[in-house]
């Protein structure tokens, strides 16, 4: 396949074709490519989000099925991964760059034992361009971590992202800390990833589960606004 990629000037094809494309191209972990398609969306008057969304998340929800179905493996996936990151690296600063006010301060990370790490990316651009100063942890955090990031940010929203159901359950335990140090409330604990639901962010004592990063979005914002409102 990759062969054929390289006689295709994917400016050549319109939009709907270049979608698809690029949905291939993120399979087969085509990084350059990738940054091209974006470039040319862009060029063709794409709203940033729309580009994330139709052409980068899409195509990896596609490669999710087969990685799941066994068809691609680690190595194959890590690769769309990083084709999909150099795309995301495009459009981080069209993002950020919406001029929204300040609207407050989000620490965020993936849990303790998970190196997933597009998902919680995506929240942290968006919320940066929703007007959210973002801390953002990285992947692999253990709960001393998240502790010492409340402490040192002081931030409005604690946000955890956890992509396996083996790692999900980590986030209770740095919730449960908060409890123990009595600065539950003091914070807006904000959960997502793939196998996450509403009864399990309930169940963990978390505010909020959010779905997609423009539902983390309204919500943080949902949640500060009646923090102000309690406070005036
Ligand atoms: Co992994 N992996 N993976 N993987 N991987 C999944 C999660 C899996 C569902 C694939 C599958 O089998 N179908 C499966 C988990 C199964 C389970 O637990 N039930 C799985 C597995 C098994 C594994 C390994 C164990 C495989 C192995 O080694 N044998 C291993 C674990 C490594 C570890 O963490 N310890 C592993 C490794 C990897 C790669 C390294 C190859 C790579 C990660 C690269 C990286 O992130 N840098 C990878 C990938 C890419 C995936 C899939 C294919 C895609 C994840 C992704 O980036 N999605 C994934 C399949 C899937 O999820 N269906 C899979 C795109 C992203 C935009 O969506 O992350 O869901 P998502 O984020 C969304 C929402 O969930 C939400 O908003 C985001 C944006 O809209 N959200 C939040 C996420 N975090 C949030 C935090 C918030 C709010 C919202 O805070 C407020």
């Amino acid at each position: 396949m990759a062969d054929d990629q390289d006689e295709l000037d994917l400016s050549t094809l319109d939009d709907d074709e270049l979608v698809k494309q690029m949905h291939d191209d993120l399979y087969d972990g085509l990084k350059n490519e990738i940054e091209d398609g974006v470039n040319i969306l862009l060029e063709r008057g794409w709203e940033p989000y729309k580009v994330l969304t139709e052409a980068l998340v899409e195509g990896m929800r596609i490669v999710g099925i087969d990685f799941r179905d066994g068809i691609l493996f680690v190595p194959e996936v890590l690769l769309a991964a990083n084709a999909m990151k150099a795309g995301m690296s495009i459009l981080r600063p069209l993002l950020a760059a919406t001029g929204a006010p300040k609207q407050g301060k989000m620490v965020i990370g993936t849990v303790k034992g998970d190196i997933h790490d597009i998902g919680k990316n995506l929240v942290s651009m968006m919320m940066e361009g929703a007007g959210f100063d973002v801390i953002d942890l990285g992947i692999n955090n253990a709960v001393e971590k998240y502790l010492a990031a409340i402490e040192e940010h002081k931030p409005d929203i604690l946000g955890m992202s956890a992509l396996l159901t083996t790692t999900m359950p980590y986030m209770k335990v740095v919730i449960d800390a908060m409890k123990e140090q009595g600065i539950r409330n003091d914070y807006v604990v904000l959960v997502g990833g793939a196998p996450l639901n509403e009864a399990f962010a309930d169940a963990i004592g978390a505010d909020a589960y959010c779905r997609d990063a423009a539902v983390a979005v309204e919500t943080a914002k949902d949640y500060v606004a009646r923090r102000h409102n309690q406070r005036a």
